[in-house]
């Protein structure tokens, strides 16, 4: 259709047919979602942030306003905007601002830098960067004059508190006008992809789709109006935003309790103190809440749920969970391209600890399939494909990379490695992506390859993950120098300064001669595993 944004694949009519007849998809925008809450569930809380408290109401009014205000500002249906912010209310009225003008954020994380961002605005040709003004130590306007130097293009970096050089939030007009009417098919906004290439990748979501999943999370999830949600992860992130964390939320009239920071001494008052009932976490941080939660210094008995994915949750740990909180464990097991599995919360005790979860839809279609694409026996280990009403059939502006990550019909290649329990739920056992999964944050071996290969030291660089006890894994960089072997802080600086998010920067570094070569004359990066697992074992 015309209306379409170019460079944003999408789904054959017959699939997209058979989506809406099965009632998954529904015609609703985020816009009207926000609207119907309103009037539902006027003066209930929508969101708890800070010493900020703002109502379904609020919130609506809130963000008919700010849609003027970008409207006033010369921000159009379609346009890109990048959206940098930390778990804060103005998040919500920003979002939902743009869903009701059409305009269309991207969805940045706040550990991201100028590497990051300056790919996001030039890649999405974003007109606008919304910044918050300082968090976590780091200000963001130093970032945004960054980014504003290398990307010309970008007309507005809008600041929620002090402004600095730059527009605040809070001076933009607010006379609420007619707003434009986004479609419910029309692509809603851009998740950002963990990726395994050079680049990160944009995934287009549309209302349609992305509110399926929303919805039928929030069902799985047995969320009600009396339901407390705890953001304790990066709110932009596709876990707490959708799985079904703060959207699930806002669909089913509860509360979203935003905390800056996941750590018990944050989270714990908080969910004493608004009775929050359900929280979502990454493996590590479940490990450093299970510890704390023994002092019980805090009252966390309205803890329904914990919810854990982004990474895989040991056996060992899944088994405290209930013992420790005294709550039933969920685990997660999703994509910002998509598909996403739960436990479900009647499920035995054994499935609930072993396993990853099955998937959300009934037209979720899963193949395990071997390096030739030949589905294995049932229960065997194999690559996951998957295809279905709520997961993407192709990246942002990315064509060569669209015929490799998907199937010819279809299927997005997820890179995991799964078996299918007799259950139908999924086990997560590896991966064949080139990525590095650092407690729930996705690296992409070739991105920092490429950055370290820009230094004048660097022959050649392979980026490998380490497994390690608290994050899962750390990342490795085995480098072949050119010349004298620079040092390993002189390395992570010059990554630093080129504006690569901290998460990324190699934990370890090791200069070698030369990489081991597999049959065909590429890097081994299995025997560098095994090279860096065969030095630990000789150390202890
Ligand atoms: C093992 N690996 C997992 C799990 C994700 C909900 C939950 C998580 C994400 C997410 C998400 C895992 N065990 N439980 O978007 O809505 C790894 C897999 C997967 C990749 C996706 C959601 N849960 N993973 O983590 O886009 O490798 O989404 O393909 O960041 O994380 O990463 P991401």
């Amino acid at each position: 259709p015309a209306h379409h944004l170019p460079g944003c694949p999408t789904w054959p009519e017959a699939f997209a047919a058979r989506y809406r007849a099965a009632g998954y998809w529904r015609g609703e925008t985020f816009g009207q979602l926000l609207r119907e809450r309103a009037r539902l569930h006027a003066e209930r809380t929508a969101v708890v942030a800070g010493d900020q408290r703002w109502s379904y109401r609020e919130l609506d009014e809130r963000a008919d306003r700010l849609a003027a205000g970008f409207l006033a500002l010369g921000i159009q249906p379609r346009d890109r905007v990048v959206v940098q912010l930390p778990n804060v209310a103005a998040f919500f009225e920003v979002v939902f601002a743009l869903f009701r003008i059409g305009a269309l954020p991207v969805f940045a994380l706040p550990a991201h830098r100028s590497a990051e961002i300056g790919y996001f605005c030039e890649h999405a040709e974003a007109v606008a960067y919304v910044i918050p003004d300082r968090h976590g130590g780091f200000d963001y306007r130093t970032l945004a004059a960054q980014v504003r130097e290398k990307v010309p293009g970008l007309k507005h970096v809008i600041v929620a508190g002090n402004a600095g050089p730059f527009t605040a939030l809070s001076s933009l007009p607010t006379e609420p006008g007619a707003l434009p009417e986004p479609r419910a098919s029309d692509v809603a906004f851009f998740q950002l992809s963990g990726g395994s290439t050079g680049v990160p990748k944009l995934i287009p979501r549309t209302h349609d789709d992305y509110l399926y999943s929303v919805r039928a999370s929030a069902d799985i999830c047995q969320l009600d109006t009396s339901s407390v949600y705890l953001c304790a992860l990066p709110v932009s992130h596709n876990f707490p935003l959708s799985s079904p964390g703060v959207l699930g939320i806002l669909h089913a009239g509860g509360t979203v309790v935003m905390a800056s920071h996941a750590s018990p001494d944050v989270a714990f008052p908080l969910i004493e103190r608004e009775r929050v009932t359900l929280t979502a976490l990454v493996p590590p941080l479940a490990m450093v809440w299970l510890d704390a939660a023994k002092a019980r210094r805090h009252d966390l008995s309205s803890l329904r749920v914990l919810q854990v994915g982004g990474a895989r949750l040991s056996n060992e740990a899944a088994r405290r969970v209930r013992p420790t909180l005294g709550c039933t464990l969920q685990q997660v097991f999703g994509m910002a391209e998509g598909l996403v599995n739960y436990t479900r919360f009647d499920d035995a005790e054994e499935l609930i600890v072993t396993t990853q979860g099955c998937p959300i839809s009934p037209d979720d279609e899963l193949r395990v399939v071997d390096e030739d694409d030949r589905e294995v026996a049932p229960g065997e280990l194999g690559q996951l494909l998957t295809r279905g009403p709520y997961t993407i059939r192709g990246y942002y502006k990315a064509e060569a990379h669209n015929a490799r990550a998907f199937t010819s019909d279809g299927f997005y290649r997820t890179g995991d490695l799964v078996r299918l329990t007799p259950e139908g739920y999924l086990v997560v056992d590896g991966r064949v992506k080139d990525q590095i999964n650092r407690g729930g944050e996705k690296v992409a071996a070739e991105e920092v390859e490429n950055h370290l290969l820009a230094h004048p030291a660097v022959h050649d660089a392979a980026v490998v993950a380490i497994p390690d006890a608290f994050l899962g894994e750390r990342t490795c960089a085995f480098v072949i120098p050119r010349g004298t072997p620079p040092a390993t802080t002189a390395l992570t600086a010059f990554l630093r300064e080129r504006g690569l998010a901290a998460f990324k920067i190699p934990d370890r570094v090791e200069f070698v001669d030369a990489f081991p070569q597999t049959g065909v004359g590429k890097v081994s990066k299995k025997s560098l595993r095994e090279a860096l697992t065969r030095s630990a074992a000789a150390k202890t």
